[in-house]
């Protein structure tokens, strides 16, 4: 499949229609180019990290559907389908990684062991390629998480351990953000919950606080190390109660000082997180997305360019406050080549984002503020329909990433070269 390259001429013409309405093209792309998305590491593998472990009593509070061949089976397969994806998307971005993806030369390491040594390798293949490395705590697929809790756990030796993995986190992000210059976000999520209605919510919460503050107690430049925390709904096992629910969290953020995550897939399913973002930002000073697609419930699809994808970067970009609204996308299919799914979902990311900038928003507002619903309406719905498509594969061209669909000739050609090579 080809595509055709952008001529100056279109770019052009293009870039006059968006200055009637009062956009400049040329400023949208500068814009887009300086924002890094976090990418997920855990999309080239199925979540499953490189620990060796070989204890099979683990809880599965995290799931992915599908047995598309090609999966990357070690630190360096992973690596190289990462940068096989890197070079499909326009711009430089972040890797984002979770714990239990550390490089011990085959060994095990006990979660609340892992060091910054477990992670120099990362930083050393990162330089030059990446912008910065995100972190996070795994508080899941472990053993000690089979009852269904971690950090709010009734037992005071197992919260400890799962304390003094936090605590381990962070010296590790911290060691990131000063290897790169650029502070690295760290992540916490737990599933900790219960399957059936619990008699007691408050006590798991007071724990949960409790272990929190404990791991946070120690300061961290935020150049170095900024930390977040991740609400959700439900679990699958863990339905009638999650202990870090929004409300807690929230709360927590408020209270703490901290970052708040807001995961696409961890609400009702007609509340959106971009309608969350302005409301947010009122009252915190950062605030961390994961950008996923929930199809009937947390099922993190690849996120495609929809109404909510746009709404999220819409608002993103409306707040004026990009640089403290951190993009990471959390989504994970099994089911399709996996290389295909880090670079449509992060496109897609990319590609909603130049939309926001591409906004008509000084005369949106205008029409907004003088009541004329009517003009509001008709210029949004215009929008739709303007040029999009040239600036976004003049875009591409300008940053050597491939136009069009072009990007797929080459995961086909990898797929048969390589990934279906892989047991
Ligand atoms: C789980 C959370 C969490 C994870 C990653 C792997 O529901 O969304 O962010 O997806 O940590
Ligand atoms: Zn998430």
């Amino acid at each position: 499949m080809k595509s055709e390259l952008i001529t100056e001429q279109q770019y052009q013409n293009a870039q006059e229609q968006y200055a009637n309405f009062g956009v400049d093209t040329n400023l949208a792309l500068k814009n887009l180019a300086s924002i890094p998305i976090s990418i997920h590491c855990w999309q080239g593998d199925d979540v499953a990290g490189f620990e060796n472990r070989n204890d099979t009593n683990v809880d599965s509070s995290i799931q992915t559907t599908g047995d598309y061949p090609g999966r990357a089976r070690n630190i360096e397969e992973l690596r190289k389908d990462f940068e096989l994806a890197l070079k499909l998307i326009p711009g430089k971005h972040r890797l984002n990684l979770h714990a239990s993806y550390l490089e011990n030369n085959g060994k095990a390491v006990a979660r609340n062991e892992i060091d910054i040594k477990h992670f120099a390798g990362w930083a050393d293949w990162g330089k030059g390629k990446i912008a910065g490395i995100d972190f996070n705590p795994t508080f899941f697929g472990h053993p000690k998480a089979i009852d269904g809790f971690t950090l709010s756990h009734p037992n005071k030796a197992i919260r400890q351990f799962w304390i003094e993995h936090g605590i381990a986190c962070r010296k590790i992000a911290a060691a990131f953000g000063k290897e790169f210059g650029t502070t690295t976000v760290n992540n916490f999520w737990v599933p900790d919950g219960f399957k059936d209605i619990p008699v007691d919510r408050y006590s798991p919460r007071a724990r949960l606080a409790d272990s929190l503050d404990t791991i946070f107690k120690e300061e961290y430049s935020q150049d170095l190390c900024l930390d977040s925390v991740e609400s959700k709904l439900f679990g699958v096992g863990l339905e009638s109660f999650t202990v870090g629910s929004h409300e807690f969290y929230m709360g927590y953020a408020m209270s703490r000082g901290k970052m708040l995550c807001l995961d696409s897939g961890h609400f009702h399913p007609t509340e959106m997180i971009s309608e969350k973002i302005s409301a947010l930002m009122q009252f915190l000073p950062e605030l961390l997305l994961h950008v996923s697609r929930p199809v009937r419930w947390d099922s993190d699809h690849v996120i495609i360019l929809n109404d909510e994808l746009i709404e999220i970067a819409c608002e993103i970009i409306r707040s004026g406050k990009i640089k403290n609204i951190h993009i990471g996308l959390d989504f994970f299919d099994a089911s399709i080549n996996r290389i295909a799914a880090w670079v449509i979902g992060t496109r897609n990311m990319i590609k909603a984002l130049l939309y926001a900038l591409l906004e008509p928003n000084q005369l949106l507002i205008e029409k907004e503020n003088s009541f004329d619903y009517t003009s509001r309406l008709a210029l949004k719905e215009e929008s739709k329909t303007m040029p999009f498509n040239v600036i976004w594969n003049y875009y591409c061209q300008q940053a050597e990433a491939p136009v069009g669909i072009e990007w797929l000739n080459t995961v086909k050609t990898y797929e048969k070269e390589i990934l279906s090579k892989r047991d």
